[in-house]
């Protein structure tokens, strides 16, 4: 028998910094990891460009007009049956201030304090990678 195909979904992440701190939202009740603190973003709609979808979601998340600069790094992740790709863009500059129109809250957190939070399995992974990223952005 043939072996079923994996499920993956390609999801796309910004980081807004600002100074020495970070934007974070907490996923809200009734989501998937209901709780965590993540990077604003989502997942890519059939057919579109990563970084249109990342300005799309942060839009809609956050209210904000953002420039999607480049490709950080990626990461992959598997949830039971749901495999996610995890592509990280930097945002060097945005119009509005972000609003929470999708997350329970949205914190700016300190840099160093980032391994503290309550992060997706996924990002924990991945913090190393996050923190170079965040640091090369000056
Ligand atoms: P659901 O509940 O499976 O319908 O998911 P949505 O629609 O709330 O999730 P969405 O659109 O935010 O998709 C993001 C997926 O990627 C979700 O499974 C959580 C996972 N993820 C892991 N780390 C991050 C992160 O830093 N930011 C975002 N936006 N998603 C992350």
């Amino acid at each position: 028998m043939r072996k079923k195909r994996a499920q993956w979904i390609p999801v796309v992440a910004g980081l807004i910094k600002k100074n020495d701190e970070v934007l974070l939202g907490k996923r809200p009740e009734g989501l998937s990891l209901a709780g965590v603190w993540e990077f604003p973003g989502g997942k890519i709609e059939p057919g579109e460009h990563p970084q249109s979808a990342l300005k799309r979601e942060l839009a809609e998340e956050l209210g904000i007009n953002a420039t999607v600069g480049s490709l950080k790094f990626s990461t992959t992740h598997s949830y039971g049956e749901t495999n996610i790709l995890l592509l990280f863009y930097a945002i060097p500059f945005w119009q509005g201030e972000p609003r929470t129109k999708h997350h329970e809250s949205l914190k700016w957190t300190k840099i160093s304090d980032l391994e503290k939070q309550e992060l997706p399995e996924a990002n924990r992974k991945a913090l190393s990678d996050i923190l170079q990223a965040l640091n090369e952005m000056g």
